[in-house]
């Protein structure tokens, strides 16, 4: 194996030392920043998501702050959902396109004052792309990274835990409502929200330099629900149904062709960007659309970074965008981005080098 080679390039997370001594096996690069993988028992760590509570290294969610007169006029401007109804202490998914209404980014937006929000970012650079689109608009904001990394506290059991460290106030928050708060003098933000289907909170770290410290925190408080630690698990997420921007998109992908036309409210004003190509590809029809695929095979998928073709017929219809051994299914089981020509039922092929694997589409999520 190869080992990285440090550099200011790569920041790391404020937990990532809490990880490393936890014996953390695999990482990957999100955001330009090392992102925490496996401990190395994909199995328990699976388990632990569905089962009991899980804790999650995600400070790799960067945060991007917009504040100042134009601030709630900006985060308007760069997403097409509609935020105002957006309450204080409010966080919403917002799927972000640009000028052609290709999804580049899926941030969650909290609201914290009138004129002040921040971006929770998926992995993409909106921070550039926030300050060209300010400028160029001559819009009064200041845009900034604060010193806030998200930590993940998933799974049925999660609430449980919170609970335990902040109170049982984080029992009545509502879905992607948070609320500032603090322990032992550590100031965060707690969110009811997470990159899973089994329920959680992400506690907002709001001074890095107590990473570890946070992280024996709420080591020490899950210790009697069997917390350990874990990540972002592709399984539990393909089989829930939750989608990975540029991971199951790329520069050709427009939200409704990937189950986000929920949240886009195509009355917002035209002066958001993308809204005039999302109304005109609403209008014509998305060409493509997103399924789940069972795989006829129990063999895992080979080791490969790019998207398979799907054919059927002798012509590629569409592509497996990312596959997974689903624990629960046992079956291998993955997403399709495919021509609309192409339903829940049909079958296809899905092309791996010399071997092709049948497998039938389905409708999302699967569980
Ligand atoms: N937490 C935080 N920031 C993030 C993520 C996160 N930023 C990047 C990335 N993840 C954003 N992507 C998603 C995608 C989906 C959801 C959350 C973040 C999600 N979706 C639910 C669903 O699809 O069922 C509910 C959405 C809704 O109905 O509003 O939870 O994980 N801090």
């Amino acid at each position: 194996m190869f080992s990285v080679i440090p550099s200011a390039r790569l920041r790391p997370s404020p937990f990532l030392e809490a990880a490393m001594a936890e014996g953390l096996q695999t990482a990957s690069v999100y955001n330009r920043m090392i992102m925490p993988g496996s401990y190395g028992d994909m199995q328990a760590e699976y388990w632990r998501l569905i089962n009991g509570v899980s804790m999650w290294d995600v400070g790799v969610e960067r945060q991007v702050q917009v504040k100042g007169k134009d601030a709630a006029k900006l985060a308007q401007i760069l997403s097409p959902r509609d935020l105002s109804k957006c309450k204080i202490g409010q966080g919403k998914y917002i799927p972000m396109v640009n000028h052609s209404g290709i999804l580049i980014n899926d941030p969650i937006l909290l609201k914290h004052e009138e004129d002040m929000f921040w971006f929770s970012i998926a992995d993409s650079d909106v921070m550039f792309w926030a300050k060209a689109i300010a400028a160029e608009r001559g819009l009064e904001v200041d845009i900034t990274e604060p010193d806030v990394s998200p930590m993940a506290v998933q799974g049925p059991l999660a609430e449980d835990v919170v609970a335990s460290i902040f109170g049982d106030w984080v029992r009545d928050l509502k879905y992607f409502w948070f609320h500032d708060s603090e322990v032992e003098g550590i100031p965060v933000a707690v969110q009811r929200s997470g990159w899973s289907k089994q329920g959680g909170f992400e506690i907002y770290l709001k001074d890095s330099r107590f990473g570890s410290q946070l992280w024996n925190i709420i080591k020490e408080a899950g210790l009697p629900y069997g917390i350990g630690p874990g990540s972002p698990t592709t399984a539990e997420r393909i089989e829930s149904g939750l989608v990975s921007c540029w991971g199951d998109t790329d520069y050709t992908t427009n939200p409704y062709e990937v189950r986000l036309g929920n949240y886009i409210d195509l009355d917002v004003p035209d002066d958001v960007i993308g809204i005039k190509a999302l109304r005109k590809i609403h209008a014509e029809g998305p060409k493509r659309h997103q399924l789940g695929l069972i795989l006829e095979t129990n063999i895992p998928k080979p080791f490969r970074f790019a998207w398979e073709p799907l054919m059927s017929g002798g012509q590629v219809v569409g592509d497996m965008t990312c596959c997974s051994w689903s624990p629960r299914l046992t079956k291998n089981i993955g997403f399709a981005l495919i021509s609309k020509e192409f339903n829940a039922g049909d079958e296809v092929e899905v092309m791996r080098g010399d071997e092709n694997v049948l497998a039938k589409l389905v409708e999302l999520p699967f569980l």
